[in-house]
């Protein structure tokens, strides 16, 4: 057979025989190219595996993934670790059994990624890291990495509230710390980030860092915890993301503190309903996190396959928005 005719014939039953598989080990947003925006299938096919579903961003991540997989018509198929890394492990693996064009995954945590990603190169198949990082001793595990620069938003915290601190009376500023979940690049570097600005200054004090592991459930017991263990004493409230902070804001109402005023607060992320809170008063400083990287991904993509140059790290343009500033021109959010 021509080999040009053989190649759309293998990508059809190459996805064909992915769909079948994936559907049945629960994979889903299986996508057919071409479909949507009326665009021409590139024929590409994507093996996503996201870590889970757990906040609003997450949410908006795979929104993103979909539709610029859709507009560019890439086969995305998409795999929910819900929160294992297990799943995501045994995801990737099927992505390498079916032989799909490109990986790309966002690692739940830091460690334990180096057998499988070395199997993906030895398939030869590249393998792109979107939003989080791992840590492998061998960079060449992955071709490239597009996301957030975390440690920068743990900075961005801690210079807000140096800022902050400058208004404040109290001789020692008292923080109670939220963090991701444990183990994971943005919970490690938002800590690292923020407590390298303000660890040295005898001003600020740490009372506790808790992990409620991105959840606003857990954002809930977390602050909890917090208030019976540091009754009257917390003065600021560092969350690493915005569903743990709505959630911590709840139990502070509950508890008649008047979030944004009794306690200072400083969220990751920058999800419409956090933004909503910055514009009542009630956040004070919110360091976005964009979880819009679909479109950078299906770029990159499209590179590495057809041999291209591409960057080796994108990252997304990032702000931060603050009681200081005037939001009232700030657009909707995607998230
Ligand atoms: O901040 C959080 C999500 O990995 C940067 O994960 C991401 C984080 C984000 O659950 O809301």
């Amino acid at each position: 057979m021509d080999i040009k005719k053989w190649k759309p014939v293998r990508t059809f039953f190459t996805f064909l025989c992915l769909i079948l598989c994936l559907l049945a080990a629960g994979c889903s947003n299986v996508k057919e190219p071409g479909k949507e925006n009326g665009s021409d299938a590139s024929g590409l096919v994507i093996g996503f595996s996201q870590l889970g579903s757990e906040s609003a961003w997450r949410l908006g991540n795979t929104a993103s993934m979909e539709n610029a997989a859709a507009a560019h018509g890439i086969n995305l198929v998409v795999n929910n670790g819900m929160q294992k890394q297990e799943n995501q492990i045994t995801a990737i693996r099927s992505f390498i059994a079916y032989q799909v064009d490109v990986i790309v995954f966002a690692p739940i945590v830091e460690d334990g990624w180096t057998n499988v990603l070395q199997e993906a190169k030895d398939a030869g198949i590249p393998v792109i890291m979107m939003d989080r990082v791992i840590n492998v001793r061998d960079s060449d595990l992955y071709n490239a990495y597009i996301g957030p620069d975390h440690y920068q938003e743990g900075v961005n915290a801690a210079k807000f509230l140096i800022r902050k601190s400058e208004e404040l009376q109290n001789e020692k500023i008292r923080i109670a710390e939220i963090s991701g979940t444990e183990g994971s690049s943005p919970m490690i570097s938002r800590y690292k980030g923020f407590h390298d600005l303000i660890d040295n200054n005898d001003r600020f004090e740490v009372l506790e860092t808790i992990s409620g592991d991105f959840l606003r459930s857990k954002g809930r017991e977390c602050m909890e915890s917090l208030l019976r263990k540091y009754p009257d004493q917390i003065d600021v409230l560092y969350s690493h993301n915005d569903a743990m902070t709505l959630g911590a804001i709840e139990v502070m109402e509950e508890h008649g503190i008047k979030p944004g005023k009794d306690i200072v607060i400083i969220s990751v992320d920058g999800e419409q309903a956090a933004i909503d809170l910055l514009k009542e008063g009630k956040i004070n400083c919110v360091v976005e996190c964009s979880p819009m990287l679909g479109e950078a991904v299906m770029d990159l993509a499209e590179k590495i396959v057809s041999g291209q140059d591409y960057p080796r790290i994108t990252r997304p343009e990032e702000s931060v928005f603050t009681e200081y500033d005037d939001l009232s021109d700030l657009p909707p959010r995607e998230y």
